[in-house]
């Protein structure tokens, strides 16, 4: 009876496992179902090497199991010494040969691609394509800056690519080491302070995939997080245009106080907002465009109130908190109206 429990208790205990693990890949966040080239090719090597893996692992295992059964102890036989055998030279040449054979089978895709991903020739001054895009990412204490040099275009927290070609990027931490990561289209690599990283992207399908930084940086590492928006070449050229000229248009009232309070709360002195502004902090052009605020929190209204509120309950050790006088509500509702109005992409 007992027994029974147990078996019972440690299947339940692995299906709840299994449940659980299988949650663990969202489709804009996961390497299992890839979404662009870099993370395709990333994909096929799993997927090689584990192929591999498991056809050894299942002939070895069938041979031992053959083996045990084969040449097991019989009755009647207790006493008999097999043949002793020292050295095989067929069977040391095949087990030698195998995995040389399955080695290669791994090594040449895998150089291949590690050449083909690192390819960044298009970007680099001596051999630039003019038609390949660049993007400048410099990580910060928690938040990311996206810069399109050859367009005079800065946004942040949310990365916008055309689909259906390579995106180059040159990638620097501000203050510490971070790390760029987008698993859903491909391709990881740290931002250092002292050296620039370069990479590309490649989306298939438009889309919002997720990046994060993979380097722990400080306490508000985890929540370090940004969004790629992929949409397509026209949309992309569109965003562009719009963003080089943009103009911040701020109609109503309460949205104009909340304009002003921004000047006079030196939120202007750390936040860009158009041409305005310094590189301190996310730049706000674009802001009610976002998917996220602070790269985090849902969309919406009361969250932003929270994050005005008070920023380091909602990312501990961030570069905002107690920088600017304390907020009344008033003034966060006037901020709030203003930082709504702070689009492109809306009418
Ligand atoms: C000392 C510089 C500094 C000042 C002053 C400052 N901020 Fe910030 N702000 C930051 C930094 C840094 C972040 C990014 C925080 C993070 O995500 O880690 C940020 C984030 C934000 C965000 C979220 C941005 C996004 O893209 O999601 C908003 C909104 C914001 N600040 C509004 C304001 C307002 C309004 C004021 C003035 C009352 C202000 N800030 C004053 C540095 C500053
Ligand atoms: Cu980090």
């Amino acid at each position: 009876m007992k027994q029974g429990h147990l078996k019972w208790r440690l299947f339940s205990l692995f299906t709840m496992m299994a449940l659980f693990l299988a949650g663990c890949g969202e489709s804009y966040i996961t390497t299992l179902e890839p979404k662009g080239e870099g993370a395709e090719m990333q994909f096929s090597l799993m997927m090689i090497s584990t192929i591999i893996m498991v056809v050894v692992v299942l002939v070895v295992t069938l041979i031992f199991i053959y083996v045990m059964f084969r040449f097991r102890e019989r009755k009647g036989d207790e006493n008999k010494i097999p043949e002793q055998v020292e050295g095989n030279h067929k069977l040391e040449i095949i087990w030698t040969v195998i995995p040389i054979l399955l080695l290669i089978i791994l090594a040449v895709p895998t150089v291949s691609y590690t050449f083909k991903l690192a390819d960044v020739t298009p970007m680099k001054e001596e051999t630039r394509d003019k038609d390949a895009l660049v993007v400048n990412v410099t990580a910060y204490l928690y938040w990311w800056e996206f810069e399109y040099p050859d367009h005079k275009v800065v946004t942040s927290q949310d990365l916008i690519i055309p689909t259906g070609e390579r995106v180059y990027f040159n990638l620097k931490g501000a203050d510490v080491k971070h790390a760029f990561w987008v698993p859903t289209i491909g391709g990881k690599m740290d931002t250092n302070t002292d050296n620039t990283n370069q990479m590309w992207l490649h989306a298939y399908e438009e889309g919002i995939y997720y990046g994060k930084c993979t380097e722990l940086c400080g306490p508000s590492h985890g929540l370090m997080d940004f969004k790629v928006r992929a949409v397509s070449k026209e949309d992309f050229n569109n965003w562009i245009d719009k963003m080089a000229n943009v103009q911040p248009k701020v109609d109503t009232e309460l949205a104009q106080a909340g304009e002003q309070l921004f000047q006079e709360k030196s939120c202007i002195g750390c936040h860009a907002v158009g041409n305005e502004g310094s590189r301190l902090a996310p730049n706000l052009s674009n802001f009610a465009d976002r998917t996220r605020i602070a790269g985090i929190l849902d969309y919406n209204e009361g969250n932003l109130k929270d994050w005005l509120r008070d920023p380091e309950e909602i990312k501990p050790g961030n570069k905002m908190t107690n920088t600017y006088d304390k907020l009344e509500e008033d003034e966060i509702d006037a901020l709030t109206e203003y930082l709504f109005s702070l689009s492109v992409e809306k009418k």
